[in-house]
């Protein structure tokens, strides 16, 4: 019977996004034409990484990226599809990406009222030999767009409204919440629309698997290397836990909210703020994390209370030395349960 193979009621991403809108009567659907050009870079995105390798997209792009990083190709064009869909949707005041060493102030004809921060493809380094990566993004409200300013940009996670992430692997899921739990979609590309596929994330509240990179063992400080050595070596007669590390913080978190466990990435002596950015990886994962009743963790306080001094933080500012910068400890531990 047709009908038992086709799906004929689909719930699109869309529709999705308009039911959450109608839960707001006052709203008058900007946030859902800024989700909708978000989704539409997506689907470009996931296009070009498809073609990558057949478009000898990969390789060096020749530039560096503020982290100091080779830029390649995928990262370039990924910034710029995210950069014009958000500009165009005309609902954004500023934007912040891993991709430019300055935050983008929108042209004032253009403006609305929300703030993206993205990592338009986190994970680069991977694209080379297929691995997933993704694209990060988290949306704030600001109060005057038309005299926005950095300040106002530099607000703690838990101002967020809206996060989500893309990744692009063997299927392209896009994970999202406004704020009304965690939902995820998978792209059709033979439609071209994201199917809600996973309906209501909630992430298991014991876990199996804890998720780190272990090659950063000797710069440990010591309640992290305990906390490592308990899941190898468990003091409570329960089995040790498994230990899965992609490498790609998209990958990684999609698989601690779909299976459970840990996912963190320590400060250590190399890196004593962390490496994971707070505004584009830590915040809306974080935010993510605990719409789906997880948790997310510096160490030392709750993620999404950190307060970031700089659009790239953590990041070594010269000129302001450590001790006197308002920080909100070391780096975030994105935990599930
Ligand atoms: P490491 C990718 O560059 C990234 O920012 C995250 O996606 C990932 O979780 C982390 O860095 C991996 O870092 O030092 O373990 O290679």
């Amino acid at each position: 019977h047709a009908a038992d193979t086709f799906r004929t009621d689909l719930m699109t991403i869309t529709r999705h996004v308009l039911n959450e809108q109608s839960r707001h009567p006052e709203s008058r659907g900007d946030l859902t034409i800024l989700l909708s050009h978000i989704v539409l870079g997506c689907k470009f995105v996931a296009s070009a990484v498809n073609k990558a390798g057949l478009a000898k997209l990969t390789g060096l792009a020749g530039e560096t990226n503020v982290q100091g990083e080779e830029q390649k190709k995928l990262d370039v064009l990924s910034n710029e599809v995210f950069v014009n869909a958000l500009v165009s949707s005309g609902r954004t005041c500023v934007l912040v990406s891993e991709e430019d060493e300055k935050a983008t102030f929108v042209d004032p004809k253009l403006r609305g009222k929300y703030c993206v921060c993205f990592d338009p493809l986190d994970g680069s380094s991977n694209i080379d030999c297929g691995v997933s990566i993704g694209t990060i993004f988290g949306i704030y409200m600001i109060k005057n767009q038309d005299t926005v300013t950095l300040e106002e940009v530099l607000q703690p996670g838990k101002d967020m409204i809206a996060a989500g992430y893309c990744m692009y692997g063997s299927s392209c899921t896009l994970v999202l919440s406004t704020g009304n739990g965690v939902n995820g979609f998978t792209l059709d590309p033979s439609l071209g629309e994201f199917i809600m596929t996973h309906p209501d994330i909630k992430i298991p509240p014991k876990g199996k698997i804890y998720s780190v990179n272990e090659g950063n063992a000797k710069n440990w400080d010591t309640p992290t290397a305990k906390y490592v050595e308990k899941c190898k070596y468990p003091t409570d007669g329960s089995s040790p836990k498994s230990l899965r590390y992609i490498g790609s913080m998209v990958a990684d978190v999609h698989r601690t909210l779909l299976y459970g466990g840990i996912f963190l990435y320590p400060a250590d002596k190399k890196s004593p703020s962390g490496k994971l950015r707070v505004m584009y990886e830590v915040f809306p994962m974080s935010f993510l994390m605990e719409e789906a009743g997880g948790q997310s963790f510096t160490g030392k306080g709750r993620s999404l209370d950190l307060i970031p001094t700089d659009i790239h933080d953590p990041r070594e500012i010269p000129d302001i030395p450590r001790q006197q910068r308002q920080r909100g400890g070391d780096q975030g531990a994105v935990r599930g349960g």
